[in-house]
């Protein structure tokens, strides 16, 4: 069942949230408003780390293959913790940049630590952590 909820925003707010709506290609902005709640809500989930069920997380990486010794670092990094590592994808993607994409499953808190600690290296170009949800009370 839906429920409807009246939000007051300040015009110049609102100006911005509508352009960020259009980019991101969404229809109207309740759909807009549910996706934020429901990313606060993943978020919240895995920071409390309460939740016995194992958790999934990607990790996604670009870097210059030239980076000194960070190709090396990224694999020990995974191999000291290969119970947590699922899968890796190296992705070539011009002469110079890599795409590394890393799924991770097991205890929420963990998981953070190792996926942080493999996108905060140096040299990594974009380092993003996605915490993924089974969404059952979304
Ligand atoms: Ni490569």
């Amino acid at each position: 069942m839906l429920s409807r909820i009246g939000i007051s925003l300040d015009e110049a707010l609102l100006e911005q949230f509508d352009e960020l709506i259009e980019e991101r290609g969404y229809n109207n902005r309740s759909e807009a408003v549910r996706d934020l709640i429901r990313e606060e809500l993943v978020k919240k989930e895995w920071e409390r780390g309460t939740d016995a069920q194992p958790k999934v997380a990607v990790a996604l990486l670009v870097f210059d293959h030239a980076a000194r010794e960070l190709g090396q670092k990224l694999t020990r990094t995974q191999h000291a913790d290969h119970d947590l590592i699922v899968s890796s994808m190296h992705v070539h993607m011009d002469r110079h940049h890599c795409l590394e994409v890393i799924v991770l499953k097991g205890p929420g808190r963990d998981i953070v630590r190792v996926g942080n600690s493999l996108i905060s290296n140096r040299g990594v170009k974009l380092g993003r952590l996605l915490l993924a949800t089974r969404g059952d009370k979304l």
